[in-house]
């Protein structure tokens, strides 16, 4: 499959090909009309939404991209899935969870000499990020952001670490950059700070090959260790291609359009934000590391890659949502009974339904207990519904039938105390500054909602009756009604 593109240049000609791509020439004025024409498109599309090349932004000659991923056909396509036109959310993170389990296809990176991203090198005095359309998208943003960078960041023990953080552009060789203590890069700037380093090297891709942008947005089953580039691999089918920094030791995709070297800081702060997030909220302003560029190589007529949030079906929120591939493989095995998870879109991802085969009394309150205690909950998901098996969990009309019926509150609604969750999360009662360890904003305080939505029978705790059975016909009247149904005059209602 990967052979069918090599780089992000020639996945967006096979999005045209396949009609998945819209050139906009006309002229837009600043990165809030860019912003502005990707929210109205995903309001008049939803998931449909195609992925968008702007190629005449006032002020610049490059270009910027939007929204390459932001549906599920289109990751099918990048990730090689059969009948990709018509792939469902359930599918994708059916493939990711078992390619990342199975870790047989997961490839070593391969080295490479030659690099497309070194054509242009800029270096010292004449570094200035102000020069490529990173723009401010959202109008209650508090600046322009890089939205969709690949940081990579690394130490001897750990081997690297490659993933997706928000950068706030500070000036023309400065930006901000929302690491926390939850992420692997928050533990490996924390782990610099620890052997005394005031700052580590850190490299950024921009527009890398589409083949990463899942690993790189998605949690892995090891901390850096080069998991996401070996994963990638499993899915491309081939060897991730990295080419040796300029000025550091770390390694970076070799087809990217832009790459930004430099190092992060482990005591030094500034303040960051607001953004405009994927849960739809003008967050407040975080303390945070901060990222020192000291070099840009880039291609020749690069592309600017971006991303959209703040849209129920934003290219943000689409990723994000496939962001417990490695906590499903997790619950998978230690949810007795388990079926099936969804994380719905529409909850802004706080909300996780889990469908479970329900053999004995009690076994929906133990998978709300086993799913909330796992850290990904814990840091990413408010409220859990259990749910059976004769709920459809893609189906919000399923869930809140079980909802609204399986649910005697005083009985089947669990709260647990708050813990420290993302420091994004909209939902918490306090956001912690300054943990006193790290310097840095890292966590917020909520609690978390446990809802069994089961059938119970008498033998639970509380209850002297069983659910009532669900209202069905019976099946040899009903097929008979449906084998007749035209001589009943209703031809019409078919
Ligand atoms: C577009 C996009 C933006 C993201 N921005 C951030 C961010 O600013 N801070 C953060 O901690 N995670 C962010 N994430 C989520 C992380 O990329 C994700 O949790 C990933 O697993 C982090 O890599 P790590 O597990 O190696 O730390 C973002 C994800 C996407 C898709
Ligand atoms: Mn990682």
């Amino acid at each position: 499959m990967s052979s069918r593109y090599r780089d992000l240049r020639s996945f967006l000609q096979l999005l045209e090909k396949e009609g998945e791509l819209v050139r906009i020439k006309t002229k837009v004025k600043t990165g809030e009309e860019i912003g502005s024409i990707m929210i109205e498109l995903n309001d008049r599309n939803g998931l449909d939404a195609p992925c968008v090349i702007f190629e005449n932004v006032a002020n610049y000659t490059i270009p910027v991209v939007k929204n390459v991923l932001g549906s599920f056909r289109r990751i099918a396509l990048a990730y090689g899935l059969p009948n990709w036109r018509n792939a469902t959310r359930k599918e994708i993170v059916h493939y990711l969870a078992r390619k990342m389990e199975e870790r047989k296809d997961w490839k070593k990176s391969k080295i490479v000499k030659d690099a497309p991203c070194k054509e242009v090198k800029i270096t010292g005095k004449k570094v200035d990020l102000k020069k490529f359309p990173i723009l401010k998208w959202h109008s209650p943003d508090g600046g322009p952001y890089i939205t969709f960078g690949g940081v990579v960041m690394g130490d001897k023990e750990w081997g690297q670490n490659l993933g997706i953080y928000r950068m706030m552009l500070q000036n023309k060789n400065t930006t901000s950059m929302l690491v926390n203590l939850l992420q692997d890069s928050g533990k490996l700037v924390s782990r610099a700070r620890d052997r005394g380093s005031d700052e580590i090297d850190c490299a950024v891709a921009l527009g890398f090959h589409p083949g990463l942008y899942i690993p790189a947005g998605i949690k892995m089953p090891t901390v850096a260790r080069n998991a996401e580039l070996e994963f990638a691999g499993a899915l491309t089918g081939q060897p991730t291609e990295l080419v040796k920094c300029e000025t550091s030791d770390l390694y970076v995709p070799a087809t990217s359009e832009i790459i930004l070297e430099g190092t992060v800081t482990t005591k030094e702060t500034m303040d960051e934000g607001p953004f405009c997030e994927w849960m739809g909220y003008a967050e407040e302003v975080s303390v945070l590391p901060i990222f020192k560029v000291r070099c840009i190589t880039h291609r020749r007529n690069p592309l600017l890659q971006s991303c959209m949030s703040v849209h129920t079906y934003s290219e943000t929120q689409v990723i994000q949502s496939l962001q417990g591939i490695n906590w499903y493989n997790q619950m998978r095995k230690a949810v007795v009974g388990f079926k099936d998870m969804n994380i719905l879109l529409e909850s802004r991802c706080y909300l996780a339904v889990v469908q479970v085969r329900k053999r004995m009394p009690g076994w929906g309150k133990q998978a709300l207990y086993t799913v909330l205690s796992s850290g990904f909950a814990m840091a990413t998901v408010n409220v859990v519904m259990v749910v059976d098996e004769d709920v459809n969990i893609y189906d919000w009309k399923d869930i809140l039938f079980a909802l609204g019926t399986r649910v005697d509150p005083e009985l089947d609604v669990v709260t647990f105390p708050a813990v420290a969750t993302n420091a994004l999360n909209p939902a918490a009662r306090i956001r912690i500054p300054r943990d006193p360890n790290s310097l840095f904003t890292n966590f917020a305080m909520c609690s978390k909602l446990g809802i069994d939505a089961t059938k119970k029978s008498a033998a639970e705790v509380g209850r002297s009756r069983d659910t009532p059975p669900v209202a069905v016909q019976d099946e040899a009247i009903l097929r008979e009604v449906r084998k007749n149904w035209d001589t009943y005059g209703l031809k019409k209602y078919s």
